[in-house]
């Protein structure tokens, strides 16, 4: 009964994340970065946004009216039947304004507070990576069918490629590019795709041994981080939390400990 709960849930948002997917690809004016007509690029770019997040509310609340909401774009309700739905509808919103390819809806079902099924589907890669708690992680592309998503092997931690994001904010993104520079000549090198889902799917795929930021909402990380855990990674926050917006990290086993001991020893989560 649970499972098929599990499983009803992630095809809604299954469903949900490939239409607002689609929506947001074939919406997106080509033009957009150099857009000066008579709204300004970032107001497309978030009437856009706000088109993504109601037709996922729509969808699912048509389906399951008793479910409750936490979104970006401000869906926030309760629900009566203990689901609620963590909604990013589009994550990497500068990526997406620049037309760089690295951005993706983000749709998990949290069952009592436990995510249950996630969904980050990324449309310009031709990708979306799904899972259901106990079921292991998958990505489905367009040119192959389902595949299993494992982490990669870790290596030591000077062998390891890891993503990190850096905030809206200069002052916190001064901080972070100080710890970043403690970190890099410990790592192999860095990356920085400018989407926390996408670098959590990453993980699962065996493209990045690690990845951690600051300043994450539960809508960027909810549906990665079920995701990267179900592929085999470990996902955290400081030493013995839970990924919040203090910090979240994620690494194959054997990188996760020695990353998340990195940031704590130079103070990542504050400035
Ligand atoms: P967004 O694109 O939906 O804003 C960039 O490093 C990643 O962090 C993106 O996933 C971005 O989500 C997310 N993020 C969330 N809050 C942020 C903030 N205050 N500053 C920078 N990035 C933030
Ligand atoms: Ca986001």
């Amino acid at each position: 009964m649970t499972d098929a709960l599990h499983r009803e849930l992630l095809q809604l948002a299954q469903e949900a994340a490939r239409r607002a997917g689609e929506l947001l690809r074939d919406g997106r004016p080509a033009d957009l970065a150099v857009a000066r007509t008579k709204s300004s690029p970032i107001d497309v770019v978030t009437e856009m946004d706000i088109a993504a997040e109601k037709l996922i509310t729509d969808l699912i609340s048509g389906r399951r009216p008793d479910d409750g909401f936490l979104g970006e774009e401000g869906a926030s309700s309760e629900g009566t039947s203990g689901i609620r739905w963590v909604i990013d509808p589009l994550d990497g919103t500068v990526n997406y304004l620049y037309g760089l390819p690295t951005w993706a809806v983000s749709i998990a079902a949290e069952r009592d507070g436990e995510t249950v099924a996630g969904v980050v589907a990324a449309p310009m890669r031709g990708e979306t990576y799904h899972a259901v708690r106990g079921g292991g992680a998958w990505a489905t592309g367009a040119w192959e069918g389902e595949r299993a998503l494992a982490c990669r092997p870790a290596p030591p931690l000077d062998q390891a490629l890891v993503s990190t994001g850096f905030n809206y904010v200069a002052e916190v993104r001064t901080h972070q590019a100080e710890v970043a520079g403690r970190l890099i000549p410990l790592l192999r090198d860095v990356r920085r795709s400018g989407s926390a889902a996408v670098d959590l799917c990453d993980v699962a795929c065996g493209r990045l041994d690690g990845y951690y930021e600051r300043g994450l909402n539960a809508w960027d990380f909810a549906a990665g981080d079920l995701i990267a855990r179900e592929a085999g990674a470990l996902v955290g926050g400081r030493p013995g939390e839970r990924p919040s917006r203090d910090l979240t990290v994620a690494g194959s086993p054997g990188v996760f400990e020695p990353l998340q001991g990195l940031l704590e020893e130079f103070g990542a989560w504050h400035d």
